[in-house]
């Protein structure tokens, strides 16, 4: 089976309008599960989206409409698994636990994203407005296809929550759900679910959108409106 280019992934995830994240080299301290070769994985590839970008493609799949739970995560599975077996590789997903997979420190080793107030990684250019849908675990790197990842040294530098000036972030939400520390998770869902939540529950999380960072990228209304509907019913999955 021939290994795939950065190249090649980048042009299969696109017709789902999926996102290449960048990635990273797994050790045997990071515990990955074997493939299905039983050897070990050469890399990680970080799978996901900036912005609404594959929300029409999600939107107008079978899994949108059929009627049964999590059908994103289903969607996502769909083809995850189907490059997986492809590649000769392994798609972990984000949302398979308890225990989790650490998605947001497999982020930092393959973007420069960061945390933030709000518990979600920040990026430089898509700001609060991203996810991931899943990682490919593959046999094989192709030279120098890691090292395309690189990025202009301000935007790493900056420590963007830390100069963000009054972080609104802190101040917008109406039940007071961010700490900088902590999410009071159910202080929000609570909130969600009276009639002055239904702003937040409509158009996305107030405090999420008073973020300053990648404003173009903020998600659609009936995108926002999808992920707040599943994290008010579900613990983790499409919620994300
Ligand atoms: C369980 C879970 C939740 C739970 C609890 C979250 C929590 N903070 O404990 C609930 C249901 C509340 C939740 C909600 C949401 N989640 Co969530 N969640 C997860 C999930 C499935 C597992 C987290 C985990 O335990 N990981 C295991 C640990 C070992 O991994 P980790 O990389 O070290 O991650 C931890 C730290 O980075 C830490 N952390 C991150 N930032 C900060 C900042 C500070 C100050 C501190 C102290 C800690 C901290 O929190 C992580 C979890 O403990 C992850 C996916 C995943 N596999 O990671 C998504 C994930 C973290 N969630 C995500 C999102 C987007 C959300 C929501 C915004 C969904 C929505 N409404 O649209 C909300 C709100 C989150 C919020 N503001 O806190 C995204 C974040 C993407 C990003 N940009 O970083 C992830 C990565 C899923 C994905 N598909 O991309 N989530």
């Amino acid at each position: 089976m021939t290994a795939p280019t950065r190249k090649h992934l980048e042009t299969a995830l696109a017709q789902y309008c999926l996102r290449l994240r960048g990635g990273w080299i797994p050790s045997p301290a990071d515990t990955l599960p074997p493939l299905p070769d039983g050897q070990s994985a050469s890399v990680v590839w970080m799978v996901g989206m900036a912005g609404s970008e594959c929300w029409p493609a999600f939107s107008a799949s079978e899994f949108f409409s059929d009627g049964l739970p999590h059908p994103l995560d289903r969607w996502s599975a769909h083809i995850g698994n189907a490059l997986a077996q492809r590649f000769g590789g392994l798609a972990l997903y984000p949302s398979d636990g308890p225990p989790y997979f650490p998605f947001q420190q497999w982020a930092d080793r393959s973007e420069p994203t960061q945390s933030s107030p709000m518990m979600v990684r920040i990026h430089p250019e898509y700001g609060l407005w991203h996810a991931y849908r899943f990682a490919l675990a593959l046999p094989t790197l192709q030279a120098g296809d890691l090292e395309r990842q690189t990025v202009a040294a301000p935007l790493l530098n900056a420590e963007l929550c830390l100069q963000c000036d009054g972080q609104p972030c802190l101040q917008a939400c109406p039940v007071n759900a961010y700490t900088g520390q902590s999410f009071a998770v159910d202080l929000c869902r609570s909130h969600l679910r009276t009639p002055q939540g239904q702003e937040c529950m409509q158009n996305g999380c107030l405090a999420r959108r008073a973020c300053p960072a990648g404003r173009d990228c903020a998600y659609q209304p009936e995108h926002a409106a999808f992920h707040m509907e599943a994290f008010l019913r579900s613990t983790t999955g499409d919620g994300d």
